[in-house]
């Protein structure tokens, strides 16, 4: 039977693909969870119905994640990542000589299936790394610790997601980094606007400086997606660092003009 894995972005629109082979489907104590093989995006991670990665794309949603705030920030050491239970955005955190990384993974049967069918597994052999399977919400809350940037690469903001784009999440994550980076995921530009104008009204009520920035992402919903950069003492405009040599996507020149919005947008997030 030839199968198609479909994900609805609105009631009558989203993106198909032949399923040439299912790889792990079960059901974790939080979410379901499919690992297909598929001809035009390679192996694709998804979760509650929802594309998190495909192996074709994967590099520009983790290298956008990650580089912006890594070569701004004038020394980070210690990070924190919320959510990433695949270790990619790990794998890139990692290729800096940061001394500490934390990783709060909701959900443990995320880091094993995908230890087992993508390959960024080995970043959580690397000796830097503290894998703590536990809420992120709760761990801003009570860790008593400094970090230099927080990362939240989360679900979409349903379920045990939601709180991460709450504004007492955002405080607590304030205390935690002190004048450090925030740096999240915040959804389509195109499906999720009101959505991402909540964002910013919670940020800027906590923060100095709030950027959003926005990436091409083939299938992610609208094809395109957000992120946001928050900070005291930074903003994204002081670029500090060369990046790793190994990257796919991430270039000075494309961090700076990610943080440049179509008019529209700009217009709704004045
Ligand atoms: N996090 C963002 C995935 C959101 C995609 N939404 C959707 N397909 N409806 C991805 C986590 C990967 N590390």
């Amino acid at each position: 039977m030839v199968r198609e894995f479909r994900e609805y972005h609105t009631k009558d629109a989203g993106i198909f693909v032949r399923v040439k082979r299912v790889l792990w489907e079960g059901k974790s104590d939080h979410q379901n969870i499919l690992v297909i093989d598929t001809e035009t995006f390679g192996k694709m991670l998804i979760l509650d119905g929802a594309v998190m990665f495909t192996e074709r794309d994967a590099f520009i949603y983790h290298e956008m994640l990650v580089h912006p705030a890594m070569c701004v920030h004038e020394g980070p050491r210690r990070v924190l990542i919320i959510g990433g239970g695949d270790g990619y955005a790990l794998y890139e955190v990692l290729k800096y000589p940061v001394e500490h990384v934390t990783l709060v993974e909701l959900d443990r049967k995320v880091v094993e299936v995908c230890c087992k069918f993508f390959d960024k597994a080995g970043a959580f052999e690397d000796e830097r790394v503290e894998l703590v399977i536990g809420d992120g919400t709760k761990f801003v809350e009570t860790t008593e610790g400094k970090v230099d940037i927080i990362y939240v690469d989360s679900t979409d903001p349903v379920g045990a997601a939601k709180a991460l784009f709450s504004e007492q999440f955002y405080r607590n994550v304030h205390e935690v980094l002190g004048d450090g980076i925030l740096v999240a995921q915040t959804e389509s530009p195109f499906y999720h606007i009101e959505f991402i104008q909540g964002v910013k009204s919670k940020l800027t009520a906590v923060f100095q400086n709030v950027h959003f920035y926005t990436v091409p992402i083939p299938t992610y919903p609208g094809g395109w997606w957000s992120f946001v950069f928050a900070s005291d003492r930074y903003t994204p405009y002081e670029i500090r660092r060369e990046p790793p040599a190994d990257l796919k996507y991430y270039t000075h020149e494309i961090h700076r003009a990610a943080f440049v919005l179509p008019k529209w947008v700009e217009e709704k997030l004045k």
